[in-house]
């Protein structure tokens, strides 16, 4: 196993990896900016490392800063966590050429899925249902589009190539607005993606995004875990993600499992991944993208199969073997996570950092916080605002949403506008706990003027 891994991340999921190495008798090197020595992760670290000043431009993405700490610190490998350098093929290239194992799936990988209309002419290609649309690059100065787009039908939807997540997206319903709306999706590409291109997609009305966390060994061997659903998003942020999903049964699982794991083999995925689906109401699934890194909402597939995703990772990383059975997984239970941010939902979700005067994190039967703030501990402005996620277990969805609304309830975070009264009228509502809620959820019940 790995003797000493550096982890190029910052906030819960550094704490996150840094708790599975512990649990993995491996040492652990923290990486952090001038505005973050206070943080949680650089004091469970058994070592740390400053790499730069607050901005992350220079810190926790500058690569020759957090190679140089690497070999100061004599790490065999790099844990890159999400966002940041997680799916950065340079990064990368410049692990491989240190000798430095990057644990994550291969660059090959990171590049097949990362230019999004690729990925869909790969998938495509192998049989794999993807989305009716238009995967190549759009020219506006084309006359050809609006054939395309009539040929698809409207409504039907903008994305960028490199984008993912939803960033520079525009829905279009006619014809009037088509070229507007793809000059202005590739200006934004352009700004966020440093890439304008983007293609054209049917746009699904009232879907569900369902995504599926499959694992890889060196050896060709692949596994799925159950769904995810992540259907309750502001802003293509997730806010509310629960296993499983209240409208997939035990067919509908195994069917598109196979699929998410079809995905996975033609890319050859090593270690943990994600692959996302846009599931209509007549159970029509498409493949949407996949993500080639550890997710933010991991905990609530761990919850219902005991399955320590950050550990798996680390092994398979190393070359172990997978010895994980997608048929054997036993759904123990239901599980469901909020994420609590820094934000002010009175004043339309602005970052809202400062210190945390006094907190009181909510625990018992069922529940788990994944943090990395404590009483005292100042938010820097400069980075994301996730501040907690809190993860509720129980034996079945009514008592997970039980166990969440309790805690909740519990939850005190001193003197930071955050987002747990959204929350909290997201999880008590009567739509909501009947279970079927798709991607429209919030405008229709929650943010509804
Ligand atoms: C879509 C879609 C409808 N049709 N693609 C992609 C990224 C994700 N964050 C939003 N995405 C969507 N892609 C097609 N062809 C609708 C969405 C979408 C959505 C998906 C899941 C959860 C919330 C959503 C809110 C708006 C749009």
């Amino acid at each position: 196993m790995f003797k000493k891994i550096l982890i190029a991340n910052r906030g819960e999921i550094a704490c996150r990896i840094i708790r599975a190495c512990k649990e993995l008798d491996i040492k652990t090197v923290a990486i952090y900016s001038e505005a973050d020595k206070e943080s949680m992760h650089v004091k469970l670290a058994d070592e740390s490392v400053c790499v730069g000043p607050a901005s992350i431009a220079k810190s926790y993405l500058n690569i020759p800063n957090i190679i140089a700490a690497s070999e100061i610190t004599n790490v065999d490998a790099i844990h890159p966590g999400y966002g940041f350098l997680s799916e950065n093929v340079y990064f990368a290239e410049v692990c491989e050429a240190c000798r430095l194992t990057l644990i994550g799936p291969s660059q090959t990988s990171i590049k097949q899925m990362g230019d999004k209309i690729a990925a869909i002419k790969l998938m495509k290609k192998s049989g794999i249902p993807v989305i009716p649309g238009y995967n190549e690059a759009l020219n506006v100065n084309d006359s050809k589009i609006f054939s395309i787009a009539r040929n698809i039908g409207y409504p039907v939807i903008i994305k960028a190539s490199n984008g993912g997540g939803g960033r520079g997206m525009r829905i279009v319903i006619s014809e009037e607005s088509l070229k507007q709306s793809i000059m202005t999706a590739q200006r934004e590409a352009k700004i966020a993606f440093g890439n304008s291109e983007v293609y054209m997609e049917k746009f699904i009305e009232d879907p569900y995004h369902i995504e599926f966390q499959i694992l890889g060994d060196k050896y060709g061997n692949i596994a799925y875990l159950p769904e995810r659903d992540c259907s309750i998003q502001r802003k293509h942020q997730k806010l509310v993600e629960e296993s499983p999903s209240f409208i997939i049964d035990n067919n509908f699982r195994k069917k598109i499992g196979k699929i998410a794991k079809k995905v996975a083999s033609i890319v050859k995925y090593v270690t943990v991944g994600t692959v996302e689906f846009l599931v209509d109401k007549n159970e029509n699934f498409y493949f949407m993208e996949m993500n080639t890194r550890i997710q933010v909402e991991h905990p609530v597939t761990e919850m219902i199969t005991n399955v320590d995703l950050v550990k798996e990772q680390i092994r398979l990383a190393f070359g172990e073997k997978l010895t994980l059975d997608s048929d054997k997984i036993n759904i123990l239970g239901h599980a469901i996570e909020c994420r609590i941010n820094a934000e002010d939902p009175d004043k339309n979700f602005i970052s809202s950092p400062g210190t945390v005067t006094e907190l009181f994190l909510p625990g018992g039967p069922g529940i788990r916080i994944d943090t990395h703030i404590y009483s005292g501990y100042k938010i820097p402005y400069y980075y994301d605002s996730l501040l907690a996620k809190i993860i509720a277990f129980g034996a079945n969805r009514d008592e997970a949403i039980i166990r969440m609304n309790r805690a909740l309830q519990e939850l005190e975070i001193g003197d930071i506008k955050n987002t747990s009264s959204i929350l909290k009228k997201i999880i008590s509502n009567e739509t909501f706990k009947k279970g079927n809620v798709h991607t429209n959820f919030l405008t229709k019940h929650i943010f509804k003027k």
